[in-house]
């Protein structure tokens, strides 16, 4: 009788719009005289929806049946962006869509624009969170995704007479992808203390005891591959007020407030994304979501474990979980937890379950974003925890102590524990020493760990314990779907769309570099996406832009790390080369539109000043006539994932100039090559490979290397230090008050000047400026130009993120895809 009912998804036009008429009716209870764009958007997202949870549930009972190894990605940031776009490729129906929409009397853009961005993240960590998901469903891998489900995602970014203000992101309002699971719910402890008691056996047990109770309730966002009917699952955790803690003991006894107050303090744990990028502030909330969301996802993978039957040995050989960097990492201290005080399992069986299950990846070697967690916090918020990790470092410190007698510092050098007032525990040690895989995210990258932070740990584990696996994107997202012209051209010329699920068939690209129609077409889509950029900043900031200028893009987290003050000094230097050029001079210069856009740390002021002296410079110069259309500065506010779709197909230019060594390895260089533009960089993170894939002569490098950068630096603080004369002459326009009250820019420009100048920008700033001038020559020849950007785009097939997941799952995960039958 079952059979008979089955549920099918629409396939054809008319049954997507009685799908999308229906649920606009009913579900959404509207009536259709007053449907607009936001009830279009509503009702064809639920159609698509019911179409995403019939492969789903499919997916899940395969995996269930399969009785496979499974990958655990756990992550705290997921910045998915917009869903509904990417459902509509990923199941092949956005044509589908199209055509329904137009009957129903709206334009599928304006439609898909309608959607609020799930903004679960910070930067380049959570969106490659985001990307992996795409790539593991893709390539059929049994993969779950587990994090925190916010209330609030990273802030709206306002600026306003050219300051950052901060609005907070309400995102829930109407959110169809997500399937609250009020039945799956886990009680989660903190605080309290520890009893130790014989068992039966007489072996010493330890009670984990009182202190307060909060629920985790699971929230399922279906997460579908391209052109695979393989649908997998991302778990997000919403915290809760304890039923037996808030709906009678006070309640009852005439506290009707306080009971309210205990749920509003549970509800807190996972209302907001702290908004820090690459850096941590050590706040006591923070690590309660980090346990919060570890111990409820330690369950929920445990019990699906449990149901197998399979003893304890085999936990390893059906479950695989990734640490994305060491926000997770508390998870390692819980599993033991659940081993040995919970199931009884021997110490030392038990951590080699634990290392034999968990990889960690670690994503920055800059010190001010390494987790440490002061003792005192953990001591009163996570007594059992805490003991299980001095355990864990007693353990190891003996090991260290009986295999290298010799060296007596290294035992405090590697020790989870740091001796500082108050004492610390260093979360990337214990990830490391509970890991059986550490990697790092680019090969530059994953040798500087080894020669840094990991030093020790190479030569006590031996060097394969460290891998690297350099990042990568989904070309669904951030080609197919970002730049629909560009994928279709391709296509035409490759003969299909397979390119998308193996990026490397791009290199037959280079066959067509003499083709001239094929050509005029790329050069008429990166036209198009320029017009619409233009169009965007005018909407949105009200200047007017050539859209044939060459445009210089720089959008990413605002950071010292990634100089964006290098940048904007840069555009001042050009600003004064300018004004003091003849008009023949003038005549010879390609108009230039720098473009700037990112979200600042709220407590970060200098980099908050960083985007006043961007928009204050936009202010004096794109007001000044005698300079028209030469140079125009641009800040575009509440840079996110959907900004990025249509900012990245628009570049001629990106720069990705960190001072070598600081950015681990980048990902928006690699989306911005994949849509046809060039770079201007740093020999850091992942440009370094992306100039071994797609030849020097196609990027533009400059500045010191990361094998000079500790001289450099030391050599300022001894005095050596000579400021860049074009960068005095510079700093002499802001403090003449040409860009607006000099003061505000004072500490910006003092920590230049004269204090050491840590990220070397004076150091680099000629070489800078320098390789731009050979931009403007290149770009003066447009022909030589495109094939630069073909021929890029072409060597481009090793950044997909369907490379990298294939890496982990390989290298470090040992899982094999479940592909559907067919
Ligand atoms: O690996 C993803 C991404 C890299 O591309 C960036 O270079 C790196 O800065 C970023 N790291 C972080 C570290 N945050 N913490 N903790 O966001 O990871």
């Amino acid at each position: 009788a079952w059979k008979k009912h089955s549920v099918r998804g629409f396939t054809t036009k008319d049954q997507f719009e009685d799908e999308t008429v229906r649920h606009i009716e009913t579900t959404l209870a509207r009536s259709l005289f007053n449907c607009d764009e936001l009830a279009a958007y509503s009702g064809a997202a639920l159609a698509f929806r019911d179409r995403l949870v019939i492969e789903w549930n499919k997916t899940q009972q395969r995996q269930t049946f399969a009785d496979q190894k499974r990958v655990y990605y756990l992550s705290l940031e997921f910045l998915m962006g917009r869903a509904l776009d990417n459902a509509m490729l990923n199941v092949g129906l956005k044509d589908v869509a199209r055509a329904g929409l137009k009957d129903l009397g709206f334009r599928i853009e304006d439609v898909i624009s309608q959607e609020h961005d799930a903004a679960l993240g910070n930067g380049g960590l959570g969106r490659l969170a985001a990307c992996f998901l795409d790539s593991m469903a893709t390539l059929n891998y049994p993969a779950w995704g587990y994090g925190l489900r916010y209330r609030y995602g990273i802030f709206k970014q306002e600026i306003v007479d050219g300051y950052q203000v901060e609005i907070p992101d309400y995102w829930l309002d109407f959110n169809p992808w997500e399937f609250p699971r009020h039945d799956i719910t886990v009680d989660i402890q903190f605080y309290g203390y520890v009893r130790k008691e014989k068992d039966d056996d007489g072996k010493t047990v330890a009670i984990w005891e009182g202190g307060e109770i909060v629920d985790a309730v699971a929230y399922d966002v279906p997460i579908p591959g391209y052109g695979t009917a393989t649908t997998n699952n991302l778990r997000l955790w919403s915290s809760k007020a304890s039923k037996g803690e808030f709906d009678f003991q006070k309640f009852n006894s005439g506290e009707y407030e306080g009971s309210v107050g205990d749920q509003q303090r549970a509800e807190t744990i996972s209302a907001v994304l702290y908004p820090n990028d690459n850096l941590e502030r050590g706040k006591e909330l923070r690590l309660k979501q980090q346990y919060f969301w570890c111990a409820a996802s330690l369950f929920d993978i445990v019990r699906r474990f449990k149901k197998t039957k399979n003893p304890w040995s085999k936990f390893p050989d059906m479950v695989a979980i990734q640490l994305n960097d060491t926000h997770p990492t508390l998870a390692i201290v819980e599993m033991q937890r659940i081993l040995v005080d919970i199931e009884g399992l021997d110490w030392v069986e038990a951590w080699s379950i634990v290392q034999g299950t968990f990889s960690y990846a670690n994503h920055t070697v800059m010190p001010e974003a390494l987790e440490k967690w002061s003792v005192p916090l953990m001591q009163n918020l996570l007594p059992r925890h805490l003991q299980i990790i001095y355990e864990v470092n007693s353990q190891f410190l003996q090991y260290v102590e009986k295999t290298f007698p010799k060296d007596r510092d290294m035992l405090r050098r590697v020790s989870i524990i740091e001796e500082s007032q108050p004492k610390m525990v260093r979360m990337a040690y214990l990830a490391t020493i509970g890991s059986h895989k550490v990697n790092g995210v680019a090969e530059l990258h994953s040798d500087l760990i080894k020669t840094t932070i990991f030093k020790d740990f190479v030569t006590i584990y031996g060097p394969d314990k460290f891998t690297n696996v350099t990042n990568g994107i989904t070309p669904r997202r951030w080609l197919h779907q970002a730049n629909p012209r560009l994928s279709e051209l391709i296509a035409s010329k490759l003969g299909g769309y397979d390119f998308l699920t193996d990026l490397t068939k791009l290199n037959k690209l280079e066959h067509f570099l003499d083709d001239a129609d094929f050509k005029k077409e790329w050069q008429e889509i990166k036209y198009a996406n320029k017009v619409r950029l233009a169009q965007h900043i005018k909407d949105t900031t009200g200047v007017s832009v050539d859209p044939k200028a060459l445009f210089d893009i720089q959008v990413k987290r605002i950071h010292e790390y990634k100089r964006q003050q290098l940048n904007i000094l840069g555009v001042i230097h050009r600003y004064l080369t300018i004004k003091a050029m003849n008009p023949e001079e003038r005549k010879k210069l390609a108009p230039r539109v720098s473009i700037f856009g990112g979200k600042a740390a709220p407590g970060y002021w200098m980099a908050k000043t960083v985007i006043h002296l961007v928009c204050s410079v936009g202010e004096v110069v794109n007001n000044d006539k005698d300079v028209g259309d030469l140079l125009k500065v641009i800040y575009i506010e509440d840079y996110n994932v959907s900004k990025a779709e249509i900012i990245t197909p628009a570049s001629d230019i990106s720069e990705h100039i960190s001072t070598a060594g600081t950015e681990a390895s980048g990902t928006s260089n690699m989306k911005f090559v994949l849509n046809g533009g060039l770079i201007i960089g740093t020999c850091d993170g992942a440009n370094i490979e992306i100039t071994r894939e797609i030849g020097e002569s196609n990027i533009f490098l400059f500045g010191n290397l990361a094998e000079d950068v500790e001289d450099l630096r030391h050599a300022h603080t001894y005095g050596d230090f000579h400021l860049d004369p074009d960068l005095n002459r510079v700093f002499e326009a802001i403090k003449s008050g040409r860009f607006g009250d000099a003061g505000r820019f004072s500490a910006l420009c003092n920590s230049i000047i004269e204090h050491g100048d840590y990220y070397l920008v004076s150091d680099d700033f000629n070489s800078y400026v320098k390789t731009h001038e050979l931009v403007d020559e290149a770009y003066k020849d447009q022909e030589a130009w495109l094939e630069k950007c073909i021929t890029s785009v072409a060597r481009m097939g090793f950044f997909s993120s369907d490379r990298c997941i294939q890496e982990y799952a390989e290298m470090i995960w040992n899982v094999e895809p479940l592909p559907p039958k067919e």
